[in-house]
């Protein structure tokens, strides 16, 4: 399976136009980021919603910290209403860095995701709840079924996901992570009871497709700087990335240089946290990392240096329906 994540930080309708486009070349799930500085992740779901017919519709992810849980299950509750059924609820602990500009505190995110979740599967089922901070609240429609997928990259955080979620989106790019990270998840399953294969394994990837390698890898750098300015040490250490190397990354970010983060990202970095080439190299590490139980592939920021037409070619020549 495919997904596709836009990020709305531009107007509702041309996302929408780009998630037709999406739909129409094969992707099976649009997901939309959220952050409170950018457009509002449910007037833009609700927008692609109108404008597609098939493709499911996520959030690619929410908090429970931002938005109180009840206000998130009346939200997407509406999503699914427009859609006939289409959404699906992706939520995470958050972005910290985002949520000290907004004075909201992070306090234990792994047990604010879990008590959220468990509150807003009650909440779906027309429950009065009791828990997540709620006195009595219950909501007014029946907004159907909708699966819940978790945001998490921490061992607790995914096997959190295994015990709990129907599906995990885990920001990575490179199987060494999925080979990591899998076996976390099917251990929280295992440990709860549930079947491994009921939890979708998304690789929610950084992407960059052109015909011309040199241009899709270029066109990834920005997007790869900014996560290796964002991993810990264990996941530099994994991918044998000096610290060194990613401090002078976060320098430059944190100095506005980015003339200079351009130049610092090295090709081991777009190697490790990208999946940026040709058709035929996107193609190559798409079977690789569905050999280590990844079930789907969502094609993140940038997607390409031109999205239309990386859209297209992604559909053609790697989606192939
Ligand atoms: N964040 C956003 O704000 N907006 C987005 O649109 C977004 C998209 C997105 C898509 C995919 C994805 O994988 C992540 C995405 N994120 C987005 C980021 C996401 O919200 C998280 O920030 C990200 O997944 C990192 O989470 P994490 O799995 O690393 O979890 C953190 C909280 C962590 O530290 N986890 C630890 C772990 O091992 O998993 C556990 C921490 C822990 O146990 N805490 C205890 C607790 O109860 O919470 C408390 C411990 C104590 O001592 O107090």
């Amino acid at each position: 399976m495919f997904g596709i994540e836009f990020v709305p930080e531009e107007p509702a309708a041309k996302i929408g136009y780009l998630a037709k486009l999406a739909e129409d070349v094969g992707f099976d799930t649009v997901w939309v980021t959220d952050h409170y500085n950018n457009r509002d992740v449910y007037t833009t779901l609700a927008v692609v919603s109108m404008l597609t017919n098939k493709v499911k519709l996520g959030t690619g992810v929410t908090n429970p910290y931002t938005r109180n849980t009840a206000v998130t299950a009346s939200s997407i509750g509406a999503i699914n209403e427009l859609s006939g059924g289409r959404a699906i609820l992706g939520i995470g602990p958050g972005d910290k860095a985002t949520f000290e500009i907004m004075g909201i505190e992070w306090d234990k995110p792994l047990t604010r995701v879990k008590e959220s979740v468990s509150a807003i599967r009650a909440l779906l089922a027309r429950e009065r709840v009791n828990q997540a901070g709620m006195k009595g609240a219950q909501l007014k429609f029946n907004p159907g079924k909708i699966p819940i997928y978790l945001g998490a990259q921490g061992p607790k955080m995914l096997e959190l996901a295994g015990a709990i979620a129907d599906g995990v989106l885990i920001n990575a790019s490179h199987p060494d992570d999925f080979k990591f990270a899998v076996p976390v998840i099917k251990q929280g399953a295992e440990k709860a009871g549930r079947k491994p294969e009921d939890v979708q394994i998304c690789a929610y990837a950084s992407f960059s497709v052109d015909k011309d390698q040199a241009k899709a890898v270029n066109a990834s750098k920005m997007v790869v700087g900014f996560i290796v300015a964002g991993s810990p040490s264990n996941v530099l250490e994994r991918h044998e990335i000096e610290q060194g190397d990613a401090k002078k990354i976060t320098d430059s970010i944190a100095k506005g240089d980015f003339k200079s983060v351009l130049a610092e990202v090295t090709p081991k970095m777009v190697e490790a946290f990208s999946i940026a080439g040709t058709p035929e190299d996107c193609r190559a590490r798409v079977n690789e990392l569905q050999k280590t139980g990844v079930t789907q592939i969502v094609v993140g920021s940038p997607i390409g240096p031109n999205r239309e037409s990386a859209i297209k070619l992604i559909g053609k020549q790697i989606i192939c329906k």
